[in-house]
């Protein structure tokens, strides 16, 4: 029998960046990554912090599908409040 090395690629992963803006409250930002991306204050104030000084910043690393859900609860609730902050989904390069 024909003998061949398995390939077996783990699946692509996305991770969830948020954007900068001047307008969205950094209060805003915490409760958000907090509630949608599971981190507690402290880790979400560093997350919000290096976004604001950086202009963009990582919330989360996930499938392609649970990414793309994470950016539409964000702009959601960013949308439902009223602020300009924005998020996108892209592929890990690794
Ligand atoms: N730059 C915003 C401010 O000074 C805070 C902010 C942080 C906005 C992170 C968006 O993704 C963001 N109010």
């Amino acid at each position: 029998m024909e003998r061949r090395t398995q390939k077996v690629k783990p699946p692509q992963m996305y991770q969830v960046v948020m954007l900068n803006d001047d307008y969205t409250p950094m209060e805003f930002v915490v409760v958000v990554i907090q509630e949608f991306f599971g981190k507690d204050l402290e880790a979400a104030t560093q997350i919000m912090l290096k976004i604001h000084l950086d202009g963009k910043g990582v919330c989360g690393v996930y499938s392609k599908d649970v990414a793309a859900t994470k950016v539409d609860q964000v702009l959601d609730a960013a949308a439902k409040a009223g602020h300009p902050l924005k998020c996108i989904s892209e592929p890990v390069e690794f």
